[in-house]
Order: structure tokens, then sequence, then C-alpha cells
């Protein structure tokens, strides 16, 4: 049976949640620790950064930020970890020494260490051609062939083809259980869903909608606030 028991905190820890970004995969694994938490807004500025309020929560500016306590944290792998150590029961990582660790911090890192690279220049690149004068447009229109065929295309590829050759031997990213690793997963993999979905495998696809379908997931979504990967 479920356990529905608000952890500790006693008060409630505080996510520092921006808008459509990395800071729903936090509140989605805050849903299924069923901590006792809050969530302070931020709203994107019409250039997609942050507003400055961020930095005084935290010197970069960026989400998620968590505090708890005495203690703020940033970075979603950090922010999974520790909150995952502390107030995950035992569950969402699987125990040390084992093959299914290994795959756990492997994801876990990949995530935001190399999938998000290709994926972040992919939208820059985009960005940058948009805002280009019409007339000279095609000096970054050319930049942006050549980095994507030389670099950006063949990293996804192999990306995407490993995603889903692991996700056809393993029902989660760390094997036969949900943990921290999906958390960290699931943000490049909706942005690649919401903009090249054609790429995803059926695996990966099947991996995405039993994710979707988790009621805390859901629920997270409702509390987020709208989240829309087929814009950034
Ligand atoms: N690697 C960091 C990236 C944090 C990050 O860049 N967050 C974006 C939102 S997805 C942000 O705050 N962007 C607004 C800005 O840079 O001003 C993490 O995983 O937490």
């Amino acid at each position: 049976m479920a356990d529905t028991t608000p952890k500790v905190p006693e008060t409630p820890l505080i996510l520092h949640h921006l808008n459509n970004s990395r800071s729903q995969r936090i509140l989605w694994l805050l849903e299924e620790l069923n901590v006792n938490y809050e969530i302070k807004y931020y709203q994107r500025q019409p250039d997609m950064m942050a507003p400055k309020e961020l930095r005084d929560v935290h010197s970069l500016g960026k989400s998620p930020v968590i505090t708890d306590g005495k203690h703020t944290i940033a970075e979603s792998g950090a922010i999974v970890e520790y909150l995952v150590s502390r107030y995950g029961n035992g569950k969402w990582r699987p125990a040390e020494g084992t093959d299914e660790q290994l795959q756990y911090t492997y994801w876990l890192h990949t995530a935001e260490g190399t999938l998000m690279l290709p994926l972040l220049l992919t939208l820059i690149l985009g960005a940058a051609i948009a805002e280009t004068p019409f007339i000279v447009r095609l000096v970054p229109y050319i930049m942006r062939r050549e980095i994507n065929t030389r670099m950006i295309e063949p990293n996804l590829k192999a990306q995407y083809d490993l995603i889903e050759e692991h996700l056809s031997k393993n029902e989660w990213f760390a094997g036969s259980q949900i943990s921290g690793a999906d958390i960290q997963m699931v943000f490049p993999i909706d942005i690649i869903s919401g903009q090249m979905d054609k790429f995803l495998g059926e695996h990966t696809r099947a991996w995405l909608e039993k994710v979707r379908s988790r009621p805390a997931y859901i629920k997270a979504l409702e509390k987020g606030g709208p989240f829309n990967m087929t814009k950034l």
C-alpha cells in the first residue's frame, strides 16, 4: 500500500520553480516522494531568461533550486540525489554496489552531462537564425547546417539509439525499479518528444507514456503550470 504519511521536513521545503523548465522534473519527484513542500513561482522573461529574483536565492539565478532548512541546493542532478537520499525511504535509487546502481549513476549524469548539450545547441542556433535580419540570414543558416551535420545530428542519433536499446531491455533507466535516473532523463526526452518526435524509438515512447500516466507526474503538471516542450 502506498505510504502517504508526509515526510520530514516539518517546515516545508521550498521549490523555486521557473515556468516551463527543468524544475518540472523536481516537482514530479517531490510529488512521488510525498514531501512536505511549497512552490515559489518565477516567470520567464520575454527573452526566456529567469527573473533576477532567482539570483537572490542562488547566485547563478537558474531553476531548479530548492531550499530545505539551512540548505539551498541548485543543479537538478544534485537536487535529485539530495531528495532521494533524504526523503526516498531507501527507494528511488538502487542499492550500493549493484549493477543497477551503475546504470542509475550513468543515466542520472547523462541527462545534463551529455544529452542536453546537442539539444540546447539546436535550440540556440534556431533562435540565432530567427533573430538575424532576413537579409543576412543565409550566413547563420549555413553555419547551422554545418554544425548540425557534423556535430549535432550524429551525436543525437547515437544517443537516441543507446536510450532505445537500453529501454528495450530495461523497464526503467536503472533496471526494474523507477528511480532518480528517470526523473533526470524525462526533461531531455520531453524536449525530443516535443521537437523531434519522429526520432523517438518505440521503447522510449512507451517509457514516456508510462511516466506521463503516473498520478504524481500528472499532479506535478497541474501544479507547475503550462509545460510545453514544443517551444523553449
Ligand atoms: N544544469 C542545470 C541547468 C539549469 C538551467 O539552465 N535552468 C534553466 C531552465 S530549464 C534556467 O534557469 N534558465 C533561465 C536562465 O538561464 O536565466 C540544472 O540541471 O539544474
